[in-house]
C-alpha cells in the first residue's frame, strides 16, 4: 500500500451521473493525465443500482488496478468489501466511523469533515484522510453545506493537527493551488475533470496547479 500523502495530491471522484462522456473513458483519460486516487461515488438523481452500478464499478476498478491507483468507494461498505476496494471514503450521516475502521484495517479509511471539531474527531478516530470542504461553492453535491473557503484547513493546521487533508468542492485549476497552500497534501474533485472534454489535459492542468 502506497502511504496516504502519496496518493491525495490529485484525488478524483466520479459516477456515472456525474460524467458528461463515457464514465471508463473518462477515468482511463484522468489516470493518463495524472490522477493520484479514485473514488467511485455512484450517487443522486440518474446514478445506478444494483447489478448495472457494481458492474460499472468492477470496469472501473480493473481500470485503477492496471494503472496502479487506488480505488476507494464512497459510503457502500458492503461493496467495498465485495469488491475488496482499496479503501472506503464516508461522510459523517453514513456508517459509523468506528465501525468502518473496524472492518477495513489496512485500507484506506476516509472521513468528510467540515468543522474543526469534526477533524479533531477524526483524528482520534484513526482515519487516515479527511477530506475538508466545501471549500467553494459546488452544484456537484446537492445537500452540500456552505462553502467556507480554505479557512477549515488553515485551522485545522494552525491547531497542529498533521492529518492529511483533501480540499473539495467547487476545486478547478484556477483556485488548486490556494488549496495546496493552506496545508493540505492535495485536492479533490468531480467536476473539473468529469464534465471536461479532454479529461487527460484537463487532469494534467490541475497536476500543474499543485505542483
Ligand atoms: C475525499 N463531498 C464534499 S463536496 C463534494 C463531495 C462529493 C462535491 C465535489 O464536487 N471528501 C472526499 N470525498 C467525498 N465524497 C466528499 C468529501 C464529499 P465538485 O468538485 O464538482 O465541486
Amino acid at each position: 500500500m502506497k502511504p496516504v500523502t502519496e496518493i491525495l495530491p490529485l484525488y478524483f471522484i466520479m459516477g456515472s451521473q456525474d460524467c458528461t462522456h463515457d464514465p471508463i473513458w473518462t477515468l482511463e483519460e484522468a489516470i493518463k493525465g495524472g490522477i493520484t486516487c479514485f473514488q467511485f461515488r455512484e450517487k443522486g438523481e440518474h446514478a445506478l443500482a444494483g447489478e448495472e452500478m457494481e458492474a460499472l464499478a468492477r470496469e472501473l476498478q480493473a481500470r485503477c488496478k492496471e494503472y496502479n491507483i487506488p480505488f476507494i468507494i464512497n459510503d457502500d461498505v458492503a461493496l467495498a468489501q465485495k469488491l475488496d476496494a482499496d479503501g472506503v471514503h464516508v461522510g459523517q450521516d453514513d456508517t459509523p466511523i468506528s465501525d468502518v475502521v473496524h472492518h477495513f484495517q489496512g485500507k484506506y479509511i476516509g472521513l468528510s469533515v467540515h468543522t474543526l471539531e469534526e477533524a479533531i474527531r477524526a483524528a482520534q478516530d484513526q482515519v487516515d484522510y479527511i477530506g475538508v470542504g466545501p471549500i467553494f461553492d459546488t452544484s456537484t453535491k446537492k445537500d452540500a453545506k456552505k462553502a467556507s473557503g480554505v479557512t477549515t484547513i488553515q485551522q485545522i493546521r494552525k491547531s497542529g493537527m498533521t492529518i492529511p487533508i483533501v480540499g473539495i468542492g467547487g476545486i478547478n485549476a484556477d483556485n488548486a493551488k490556494s488549496v495546496m497552500d493552506a496545508g493540505a497534501e492535495g485536492v479533490s474533485l468531480i467536476s473539473a475533470i468529469s464534465q471536461s472534454n479532454d479529461p487527460s489535459s484537463s487532469a494534467k492542468t490541475l497536476r500543474a496547479a499543485i505542483q
